[in-house]
């Protein structure tokens, strides 16, 4: 029966442009904005325009957190909200947004985990060269140590970036997501100069001082072969190195992996690896599926991903549910990475869900994937995995990038049409882990 401890984390994590809907009041473009109004880049046509219009329904977004019981809420800021070009002067309506959450969540007694960078850099920085310049790095960490400065009192955590390897990926080397570039060499320097900001970002924050504890996310899968031969397992040994340990290693070890190195040939990165390497309180681990990888002589990096088999459990996304896999992920951290603290700070599933019926949604494989990756960190704890939290993702259905509204992740169902929240079962069973249920309980047939 899995076991939390009492000071157990338990919340919910959301992102600013996923929700919070553009409302006209001078922000900046971002290169979402950009990105989400060119035709064809998005399934359902849609953008984060509106998306929840959480930021003029706040208090109900925030009473439904109340609800949930959660103790904690993981959000990201809007740096265009801030600095609409990304830098200079700060904007006071952008900080009172953002005054105005923290503010309400503390009301209720749920702990505020910023993170700081969500995927939408300022357009103003993308047309100076975006991630693919070293500068954007220098201008992440006076973001940082700006809100920082406003808001570092009244935080629980800070966190810098949200994945900087899956926007590394599908946004700078795959193009489909912002800001779309194809081009190795800006994928490249784009993952060295996210991990940098990440160092420096740190740095600052830690210079300044206050009682904010302070971490970064990284979305983390284990990688496996699809077959036995060697070919194979060395392609998932290069794209673990890519996908997992570019941006595990400069942070917690001061260096690249060995596996990989030949890519980041040209890239003059040891001056940057000390600053990078600085020490966290938090590491904030998204997990939501395994990849699966075999050698192949046509693709331009020799390896491809294998889908998942037709016998797979797979969620809307069409990815594998294989909470063993975050098991051994957790289990990976503490035996090669020295055990550092890890909050789980993105799980969740997308499902077709059925129209609410009753003030209720029926979501029984949603309410299955929590309670069986629930149970695997109960597992990770009892093998002495040193996690400390947990954050369902997400609240409401919301833009799911490339995706649009087509994906819904939410423990609160959104009507596209009136925007109205429903919360669905997986937000009553979600409630009653958070009030002391074990997640096996979820499991048992009603
Ligand atoms: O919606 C995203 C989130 O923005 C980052 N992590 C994965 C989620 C599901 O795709």
């Amino acid at each position: 029966m899995s076991d939390f401890p009492s000071d157990f984390i338990w919340g919910v994590s959301t992102a600013a442009y996923q929700i919070e809907g553009a409302v006209d009041d001078g922000k900046g473009p971002s290169i979402w904005d950009t990105f989400a109004h060119e035709p064809g880049r998005i399934r359902d046509g849609t953008s984060g325009d509106v998306a929840c219009d959480h930021l003029r329904r706040m208090d109900e977004d925030l009473d439904l957190l109340a609800d949930l019981g959660v103790g904690a809420y993981r959000f990201s800021t809007a740096w265009t909200r801030l600095f609409p070009e990304g830098g200079g002067r700060l904007r006071r309506q952008g900080l009172d947004l953002y005054e105005r959450l923290v503010d309400g969540l503390l009301a209720r007694g749920i702990a505020p985990w910023l993170c700081l960078y969500h995927w939408d850099l300022p357009q103003a920085l993308q047309d100076r060269g975006g991630w693919a310049s070293r500068d954007t790095a220098l201008y992440f960490a006076d973001y940082a140590a700006a809100v920082g400065e406003h808001l570092g009192d009244r935080l629980d955590h800070v966190l810098m970036l949200n994945e900087p390897n899956v926007h590394a990926v599908l946004g700078h080397l795959l193009g489909v997501h912002a800001p779309g570039s194809t081009d190795l060499v800006t994928f490249r320097d784009a993952v060295h100069h996210l991990n940098l900001a990440t160092g420096l970002g740190l740095a600052r924050l830690r210079d300044l001082g206050g009682p904010a504890r302070l971490g970064t996310v990284l979305n983390l899968q284990p990688v496996v072969p699809a077959g036995d031969g060697e070919d194979d397992q060395r392609a998932a040994e290069l794209l673990d190195a890519v996908w997992n340990r570019w941006v595990l290693d400069p942070l917690l070890r001061g260096r690249y992996p060995e596996t990989g190195e030949a890519l980041l040939a040209g890239l003059d990165v040891d001056a940057d690896l000390p600053l990078i390497h600085q020490p966290i309180d938090v590491l904030g681990v998204n997990f939501y599926t395994r990849a699966q990888v075999r050698a192949s002589l046509e693709s331009p990096v020799g390896l491809e991903l294998v889908p998942p088999s037709d016998a797979s459990e797979t969620t809307a996304m069409g990815w594998e549910v294989v909470p063993e896999a975050l098991l051994a992920q957790l289990q990976e951290l503490k035996d090669d990475y020295g055990n550092p603290p890890v909050v789980i700070t993105e799980n969740g599933s997308a499902y077709p869900d059925p129209a609410p019926s009753g003030g209720r949604v029926e979501d029984p494989q949603r309410v299955r994937y929590l309670a069986r990756h629930l149970q695997a960190v109960g597992q990770a704890i009892a093998r002495g995995c040193d996690v400390r939290g947990y954050f369902a993702w997400t609240l409401v259905d919301n833009f799911e990038w490339a995706e649009g509204f087509t994906r819904r992740f939410g423990l609160v169902h959104l009507d596209l049409q009136t925007l109205r929240r429903t919360p669905k079962r997986s937000f009553d069973a979600y409630a009653a882990v958070v009030r002391g249920t074990a997640p096996e309980a979820l499991l048992e047939p009603t």
